[in-house]
C-alpha cells in the first residue's frame, strides 16, 4: 500500500523518534544526519520503492543503495517499520553480534543490497547494479542515497562518469545536500559549489528538491523517474538534525549519540509522550 502526504509525514516523525531510541541505547553513533533524511526514507519505503519485505531478494524490485553508511540507523528504523523485522531488533543497534550493525553489513542483513561505510564506494556499487540491470533488459531503479561529505570522494566522480557514458537513466542518486560533514561544515572542509553545474556539465539530469517536504520529495521521485537518457541527482537539501531543535544545522551532531537527558527532550520536540 502506498501512504499518502500526512501518513508519510507522520511516518518520518515515527522514524525520528525511533533514531533517538536507537542511539541512546546504542550510546554512540549518528544523529544528524539520520534524522534529516527522515522523509526521504520514510517516502523511499512507503511510497516510491517497488519492494516486498517478506521477500527482500525479489528479482524485481527496485535496488536502493546507501553510499553513506554512517546514516544507517533512518534504514533500520524504516525498514522495521515496512516489516523486514521485528521492531525490537532497534534496540540492539551497534551491539556486538547484532544484524544492525554501526555500518551496514550485508553478511549480517541481505535486504541492505551491499555493505557500506568507506565513502565513495556505494555510489560505484549502485552504477554496476544499474548496467547489470541495462545488460539484463530489467526494468527495475537503482536509488543511491549519497552524501555532500561523499562528493569529496573522487571514487563518486568516477562512478559519476561511468553512469554518464552508459547513459544509465535506470539510475536516480539521492544527495543529502544537509551542509555539514564529519568536523564542519561541508562547503567548509570542500566547496561543492556550483555542485548542480558540475553534475549537469558531467551529463546528469539534476532535480532541486526540499528533502524535508514530502510534496516535493514525491513529485521529485515521479519525474526522475520519468526522464530519459542520462542519469539523475536529486539534490535534496536537508536541515541536519531535523526535528530537534538543538541539533538542527550542528554538524556537532554528525557523529555523537544524544545522552538520557538529550534523548528526552529531543522526544519531547517530536511530539512523543513516552520514551
Ligand atoms: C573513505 C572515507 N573517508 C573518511 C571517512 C570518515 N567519515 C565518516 S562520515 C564523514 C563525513 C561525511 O560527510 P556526510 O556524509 O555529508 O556527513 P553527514 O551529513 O551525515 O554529517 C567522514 C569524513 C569515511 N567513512 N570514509
Ligand atoms: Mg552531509
Amino acid at each position: 500500500m502506498k501512504y499518502n502526504i500526512k501518513q508519510l509525514e507522520q511516518m518520518a516523525n515515527t522514524l525520528r523518534q525511533d533514531v533517538i531510541r536507537m542511539l541512546v541505547k546504542a550510546g554512540s553513533g549518528h544523529t544528524a544526519g539520520p534524522l534529516g533524511l527522515a522523509d526521504i526514507f520514510a517516502a523511499l519505503y512507503f511510497n516510491v520503492l517497488k519492494h516486498n519485505p517478506k521477500n527482500p531478494k525479489w528479482v524485481q524490485r527496485d535496488r536502493l543503495c546507501l553510499s553513506c553508511g554512517h546514516v544507517v540507523p533512518i534504514r533500520y528504523a524504516a525498514m522495521a517499520r515496512a516489516g523486514y523485522f521485528p521492531l525490537s531488533w532497534l534496540k540492539t543497534l551497534r551491539k556486538l553480534g547484532s544484524k544492525l550493525q554501526g555500518h551496514p553489513s550485508y553478511q549480517d542483513m541481505p535486504a541492505l543490497e551491499h555493505s557500506s561505510g568507506p565513502l565513495g564506494q556505494g555510489v560505484s556499487v549502485a552504477v554496476g547494479m544499474a548496467l547489470a540491470a541495462k545488460m539484463n533488459k530489467q526494468k527495475h531503479f537503482v536509488y543511491c542515497v549519497t552524501s555532500d561529505g561523499e562528493q569529496d570522494e573522487g571514487q563518486t566522480w568516477e562512478a559519476v562518469l561511468g553512469a554518464a557514458k552508459y547513459k544509465l537513466d535506470n539510475l536516480i542518486f539521492i544527495l543529502d545536500r544537509n551542509n555539514i560533514q564529519i568536523d564542519g561544515t561541508a562547503d567548509k572542509i570542500m566547496p561543492l559549489k556550483p555542485l548542480c553545474e558540475k553534475y549537469e556539465k558531467f551529463n546528469w539530469h539534476v532535480l532541486h528538491i526540499d528533502g524535508n517536504n514530502m510534496k516535493e520529495l514525491l513529485a521529485g521521485f515521479a519525474k526522475a523517474k520519468k526522464l530519459k537518457g542520462k542519469p539523475k541527482v536529486m539534490i535534496c537539501h536537508t536541515v541536519p538534525g531535523k526535528g530537534v531543535s538543538f541539533m538542527e544545522n550542528k554538524w556537532e551532531w554528525h557523529g555523537k549519540a544524544p545522552s538520557k537527558l538529550e534523548a528526552e527532550k529531543a522526544l519531547k520536540k517530536l511530539g512523543s509522550l513516552s520514551w
